[in-house]
């Protein structure tokens, strides 16, 4: 568990490093079932059951590291526990409760962290974290009409530079503008994430699921990093080129890249 929280602690790190975490911006959950010994499983609530606003089958008695709501995460790279805490979920699938180590209450987002977790545990998926923050790059494209129809936003990140589509080969699923923390937003992104390596909600930021919270940190930087690099040729004055279709299909064909998201 511990090697867990400190991997938290030093993404939280990287994502204020890169302007991405004002304030209390973004959140990150990952489920940590595994590391829960019966002695762990055996802690009282520490806070009132609350609601999670959906109902989700496949979450019933698993434990979460969930960032507090209304925290820093340059704080959180400092203390995770003082800043995050650890939930069950409850039998009936629809609420939980904080078990340790302090009552600090989760992500606002929840909702969409959680649904995205029993869709992973449903397809018997090994990914077990989940991240939400504000990129800066990829948010301002999201402010530009022509990359939110079909799939633009990810062929021009892909043509940026080879790695792009090597790393991200189902790109970026576009998410309409929806209010923050709403049941409309989890299911949105849902259905996104079914399909893509990391979903963008317009005018507002990005989810990525990972194998731990370092891979879906990665998968956002990746796409970042091509818009930045979109961003800084726009800049010196012209559209960049971008590589080829045939110059993106010689690098789909030689990684061999895969088409759906691998379990
Ligand atoms: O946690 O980023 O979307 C603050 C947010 C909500
Ligand atoms: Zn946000």
């Amino acid at each position: 568990m511990k090697a867990v929280v400190d991997q938290i602690a030093e993404v939280t790190g990287y994502l204020w490093q890169k302007g991405w975490a004002e304030r209390n911006g973004g959140n990150i959950t990952v489920n940590v079932t595994e590391y829960m010994d019966d002695a762990c499983k055996q802690m009282p609530a520490i806070a009132p059951v609350k609601q999670i606003g959906m109902t989700l089958p496949q979450l019933k008695g698993k434990y979460f590291y969930c960032k507090g709501t209304g925290k820093r995460m340059r704080d959180l790279a400092k203390q995770p526990m003082q800043n995050g805490s650890i939930i069950r979920i409850c039998d009936d699938c629809a609420s939980y409760e904080i078990i340790a180590d302090e009552p600090v209450a989760p992500t606002s987002e929840l909702p969409t962290h959680l649904a995205l977790h029993n869709y992973l545990l449903e397809t018997g998926s090994t990914y077990k974290a989940t991240l939400h923050t504000h990129p800066i790059e990829l948010v301002a494209m999201s402010h530009i009409q022509r990359f939110l129809k079909g799939d633009e936003m990810t062929r021009v990140l892909w043509s940026m530079i080879p790695e792009t589509l090597a790393f991200a080969p189902l790109g970026i699923g576009i998410v309409p503008y929806a209010m923050p923390s709403s049941v409309a937003l989890a299911e949105a992104t849902l259905e996104q994430i079914k399909t893509h390596d990391v979903v963008l909600w317009e005018k507002h930021g990005t989810v990525a699921v990972g194998t731990d919270i370092m891979d879906a940190f990665d998968q956002t930087d990746v796409l970042c990093k091509a818009a930045n690099i979109y961003m800084c040729a726009k800049s010196m004055g012209s559209e960049p080129d971008g590589m080829t279709d045939a110059q993106m299909k010689e690098v789909q064909d030689a990684f061999n890249l895969p088409k759906k998201r691998p379990c």
